[in-house]
């Protein structure tokens, strides 16, 4: 039979016992720094891989069967350049019923992967209203972004031409790759390379930050003076 730890009668069972009621994280006086959390969003028309991309990264795994997404979120633990971060996709629905909550979700977002299919026009087509919802929801036309042209394994039925998808990201000023969910051919390199714009945005950002911060000090400073 197993006896309750009495504390007040074996000194070995007193630390057994303060053991269980307080964890060594919760006894240390620092908590346990968290990985840096990046923030993804897919944007794309319906049907053009946001889905697939993204569970191909999360789980190395194909899905063939088409079933709209209305807006699911995943997360996951990623070594990036040697540091250990996280990542958040938000991979929101194509579908144009739900087109008016995106403002919501686009908000939320520091990277865009802007997806369309090589095999359909009308998704490139679709990718610069995207691009024009993100920067006036972001309010920022630097905001991290790849333009990705998806489903590149349907080389004989591609229908946007590379120089046209080349122009369009010149045009931007983004890169452009094209991937397949179904080989995974790109599939990492496009969410790897939209942390790293994330992350060298993040510390330009703090950057400007300190700065403005010993800005605002000196001035405070001048102040007090006179
Ligand atoms: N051959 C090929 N098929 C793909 C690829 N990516 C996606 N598909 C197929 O295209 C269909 C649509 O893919 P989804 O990932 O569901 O599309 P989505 O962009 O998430 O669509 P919504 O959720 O409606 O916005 C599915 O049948 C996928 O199997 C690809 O790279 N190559
Ligand atoms: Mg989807």
């Amino acid at each position: 039979m197993l006896e309750t730890p009495n504390p007040s009668t074996n000194p070995r069972n007193l630390y057994t016992w303060c053991a269980c009621l307080v964890s060594p994280a919760k006894m240390s006086k620092k908590p346990a720094a968290q990985p840096t959390l990046h923030k993804v969003i897919m944007v794309g028309s319906g049907g053009v891989g946001k889905s697939a991309l993204t569970l191909q990264f999360m789980y190395d795994e194909f899905v063939e069967d088409y079933e709209p997404t209305k807006a699911d979120s995943y997360r996951k633990k990623v070594v990036l350049d040697g540091e250990e971060v996280q990542i958040d996709i938000l991979d929101t629905a194509g579908q144009e019923d739900y087109a008016a909550i995106r403002d919501n979700y686009f908000r939320s977002g520091e990277g865009f992967l802007c997806v369309f299919s090589i095999t359909e026009p009308e998704s490139f087509d679709a990718t610069q209203e995207f691009r024009e919802q993100i920067l006036r929801v972001k309010n920022d036309e630097n905001i991290p972004f790849l333009l990705v042209g998806n489903k590149s394994d349907l080389a004989d039925k591609r229908r946007v031409p590379l120089d046209t998808c080349r122009e369009r990201a010149q045009h931007w000023q983004v890169p452009y790759v094209e991937t397949s969910a179904k080989t995974r051919d790109n599939v990492d390199k496009v969410f790897f390379d939209l942390m790293r714009e994330i992350r060298s945005r993040k510390s330009d950002d703090s950057r400007a930050t300190n700065g403005d911060v010993k800005k605002k000090k000196g001035k405070k400073m001048k102040c007090s003076i006179l």
